[in-house]
């Protein structure tokens, strides 16, 4: 016989089935035992007479398989909470294929107010509750849906190295020593933006990718060490083309994955960096003109960032606000490569903001070198230096690069406000905790005094 999965149960009234998954929920009742079975698509009644004397055995989280005959519920026991409600499995066999230890915490609850140092030790049984499957589930629909357009718009996905060298993309990079070359680096990529201009130059014209990204900085509601971003890169496009795909992306995607989901105003509107700190205070403002509304989807952009901002740490006082291979806007490339009214360059930077999160970012590059020297020269960089970092670049740019631009989507915080959770680490499988662990896996660890010896490396005992 062939497995049935647990839904599928309302269409096999008086047939016989298999039925592989977890006890759920049990009811001993004497001489019957009473179960609800769970697996992936969802739960069901099972009743095991006198004759199935195992039944007794059974426990929370035991695996089992069930076979037995669809009836139909008798009208008082009808569950109308349950899509399988109407129905029950009555057992003619029972088969136990693993025992379970009694489970640290409920997984039949949302689980919100469980520790989460606790749920993140045992990610795996927290995973078997319906909230965190569902949001699986929506991740998975949002990302095939993104890949199906993506593909009919012409777009090609493209993997791009983890083992990288650092970006600047203004946080603190993640590194992997090299065995081969002791004392040397890799960085892993804050996010693909050097990979993605190269493509461009190599003439791919349209790139996507679903792109894991890793910055060393604080973890918060909204960040993680690593994540995901919807990565995009095109040749011979303006801003307004950007904007206009990804806006079309962003409305088919909700209409198709969230159609309960309201979006307060199409076209999106655009909101200069001026007036947004103006009026809300912030670069990233939740324009929702009902905020207790949980299904109400204010999306805006945010336009005309100043390309420079001072910083303390920078040679001449100066750095990027957003990305260094960014373009001015087209009337301020004259400043630009004159070096002067440095506060007043405005950049083609476009921000994505919904619901007061930046969900993404992107901008038109620089894609003449004089231009990007310039950007480096204002940040007070020596020529020596922009040769050994960005001498790649620069030399890309002068091998015939097109003009070019992209975006990139924060995945998580997509998601996360599709799912209608606090946090991004609801929708992301294994997360990491505030301070960045895995408590299941229990990383960060340290290494074995062979594996620093091959790789030339000592570690300094840094008081925490
Ligand atoms: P940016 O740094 O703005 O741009 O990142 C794009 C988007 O990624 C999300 N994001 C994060 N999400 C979770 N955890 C984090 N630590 C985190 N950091 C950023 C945000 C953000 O809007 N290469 C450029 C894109 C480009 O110009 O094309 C970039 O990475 O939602």
């Amino acid at each position: 016989m062939e497995r049935t999965h647990i839904a599928n149960i309302v269409h096999k009234e008086g047939e016989e089935v298999e039925l592989y998954g977890w006890v759920h929920a049990r009811r001993d009742h004497g001489k019957l035992v009473f179960i609800d079975l769970r697996d992936r698509s969802g739960l069901a009644q099972a009743v095991f007479g006198p004759d199935i004397a195992q039944a007794g055995e059974l426990r929370l989280e035991y695996v089992v398989k069930v076979t037995g005959k669809v009836q139909k519920r008798p009208e008082k026991l009808v569950n109308e909470k349950l899509p399988t409600g109407h129905y029950e499995v009555a057992a003619t066999a029972l088969e136990i294929l693993n025992v379970a230890e009694p489970a640290p915490f409920p997984v039949d609850d949302a689980g919100y107010e469980i520790n989460e140092e606790t749920r993140l030790r045992y990610r795996y049984l927290d995973l078997r509750r319906e909230r965190l499957k569902n949001n699986l589930v929506l991740r998975h629909r949002i990302i095939k849906f993104i890949r199906d357009f993506m593909n009919e718009r012409g777009f090609l996905e493209i993997e791009t190295p983890n083992l990288t060298r650092s970006t600047p993309e203004g946080a603190r990079d993640y590194l992997v020593p090299s065995r081969i070359q002791p004392g040397d680096f890799y960085a892993l990529p804050q996010s693909p933006q050097q990979y993605k201009q190269l493509l461009m130059v190599g003439g791919i014209e349209k790139y996507f990718q679903i792109a894991r990204c890793f910055r060393d900085e604080d973890t918060r509601g909204d960040r993680q060490p690593e994540f995901t971003q919807l990565d995009e890169e095109m040749s011979f496009v303006k801003q307004e083309d950007v904007m206009r795909l990804n806006e079309e992306l962003l409305i088919a995607l909700v209409k198709a994955v969230a159609p309960e989901k309201k979006i307060q105003e199409v076209p999106f509107p655009h909101i200069s960096y001026k007036d947004a700190m103006e009026k809300y205070g912030t670069d990233r403002p939740d324009v929702r003109r009902d905020k207790n509304d949980p299904d109400l989807l204010a999306f805006c952009w945010v336009v005309d960032f100043p390309f420079f901002e001072k910083a303390k740490d920078s040679p001449s006082g100066w750095t990027f606000t957003h990305n260094p291979f960014s373009a001015p806007k087209p009337e301020f490339m004259g400043d630009l490569l004159a070096k002067k009214d440095i506060p007043g360059i405005l950049t083609t930077q476009y921000d994505v903001v919904l619901n007061g999160f930046e969900i993404g970012g992107g901008s038109i590059r620089n894609h003449q070198a004089p231009a990007l020297e310039a950007v480096f020269e204002i940040m007070g960089f020596e020529k020596e230096r922009i040769r050994t970092n960005f001498g790649h670049m620069l030399e890309a740019l002068r091998n015939g690069a097109p003009p070019h631009g992209g975006i990139a989507w924060g995945l998580d915080r997509f998601v996360m406000l599709m799912a209608g959770e606090p946090n991004i680490r609801e929708v992301i499988a294994f997360p990491k905790t505030g301070d960045g662990r895995d408590p299941m896996m229990g990383s960060p660890a340290a290494v074995d005094r062979k594996q620093l010896d091959e790789l030339g490396l000592e570690i300094k005992r840094i008081k925490k």
